[in-house]
């Protein structure tokens, strides 16, 4: 057992300790990488074997690990931590926590997976945490509680129920439970904390569902208010980004990352699905909300930010990248995490600069191909007469 120990451990600390590598792949906008950060070969080996020579003397595998995605990401105390989802082989999701020094490689987990408080009976799975600074002193995290529907039909083994669970933390070490958010919406999933009070209020971004996978009405990412988060209750919730017929949001669309608060506004970068014949397909877009009045949005470039490409379409949900956490440092550095196909964590880099140029640079999408190809003339004429244009 001891030898293939050691051959596994070797090839663990060998790909925790791999150099990242700024791929080819330009728009200008952000750094794309050659590697994820964080796969489910980069959990620990003693979270998932027996280590214990005379109870696995095979050294076979004991509790597997399916897939490490959709984190929540905070920089604290000048560390930057992954809360990430791991799924166990046996499909159930929970939290744990992996750190590094450059936010582009090197992730580490570190102690045990989070234990969140066990105070929903019912409760099944767990996933994609949103963490929030908030102003009043605390770390929230918002996830997703999930839970059998008991009223579905007799053999429908597969209808849920889904609402946003709440943390919060000061330490990333000991968790605090609230009750789930109660929002007039039947379904909720998506939910992220905004980091300040607005009016005096705790202001959340929500995504109601009419059922566990369809959102049904056909509204998209909302707005609504609580008083408190002991008791968070929002009674009206307004809508922020719509979802659109014939654009990337026309299926469902949901928050993402908390939003990153600029001199020009707040940048929202969430993501939008559509149907297609090979399924959904989840790509990740961007938007901009007023600084003063949260509830409006002043910039929307049209089409995406990040879609799967390469590599990163093929995994357990294909065609998906989705996102729920990015870090800005002091200097303006963005580190967006986002995941591939429900399956591996990506890293993109970028500044705040770069995603306000990009966000009040590119046109809204003008919803007909007539229209399109009128704004890509336009651009092509400009290149023409003033640009670079050697072609
Ligand atoms: O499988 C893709 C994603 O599906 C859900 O997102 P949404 O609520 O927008 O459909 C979530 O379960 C998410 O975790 C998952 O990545």
């Amino acid at each position: 057992m001891k030898e293939l120990y050691i051959k596994e451990l070797e090839k663990y600390n060998k790909l925790i300790s791999r150099k990242n590598i700024v791929s080819q792949e330009y728009n200008g906008i952000y750094k794309r990488y050659n590697y994820p950060v964080l796969t489910r070969k980069h959990v620990p080996l003693s979270w998932r074997y027996d280590l214990n020579e005379e109870s696995n003397p095979n050294f076979i595998e004991t509790l597997g690990i399916d897939a490490v995605f959709n984190p929540g990401a905070i920089e604290l105390n000048g560390k930057l931590y992954l809360v990430t989802r791991m799924e166990g082989s046996d499909r159930k999701s929970f939290f744990a926590i992996a750190q590094s020094d450059s936010g582009i490689d090197n992730f580490k987990f570190i102690d045990y997976p989070v234990v969140i408080p066990d105070t929903c009976p019912g409760e099944t799975n767990l996933y994609d945490m949103r963490l929030t600074k908030h102003e009043d002193g605390f770390i929230y995290g918002v996830f997703c509680s999930e839970r059998k529907d008991t009223s579905a039909t007799s053999g429908d083994l597969s209808s849920a129920i889904a609402e946003a669970g709440i943390v919060r933390t000061k330490d990333l070490k000991s968790w605090e439970r609230m009750p789930n958010l109660k929002t007039p919406s039947p379904q909720q999933r998506n939910v992220v904390l905004h980091p300040e009070f607005v009016n005096g209020k705790y202001m959340l971004y929500t995504r109601p569902m009419d059922g566990f996978i369809d959102t049904g009405s056909e509204s998209g990412i909302c707005i609504g208010y609580s008083d408190t988060m002991e008791k968070p209750v929002i009674e009206k919730e307004i809508v922020l980004s719509p979802r659109q017929y014939h654009t990337i949001t026309e299926s469902k669309n949901g928050a993402g990352c908390v939003p990153i608060k600029t001199e020009k506004g707040w940048i929202h970068i969430a993501h939008g699905v559509r149907i297609t014949a090979a399924g959904l397909r989840y790509v990740i877009y961007l938007f901009v909300t007023d600084l003063l009045n949260p509830e409006k949005i002043i910039a929307a470039p049209g089409g995406y930010l990040i879609a799967p490409f390469g590599e990163e379409r093929v995994g357990d949900v294909s065609n998906v990248v989705f996102t729920n956490g990015a870090i800005v440092r002091g200097n303006g550095d963005v580190f967006i995490y986002y995941a591939s196909c429900d399956t591996r964590i990506h890293v993109a880099t970028t500044t705040t600069d770069l995603l306000l140029e990009y966000a009040f640079g590119t046109p809204a999408d003008p919803l007909r191909s007539c229209d399109c190809v009128q704004q890509r003339i336009e651009l092509i004429k400009r290149n023409i007469e003033g640009g670079l244009c050697n072609e």
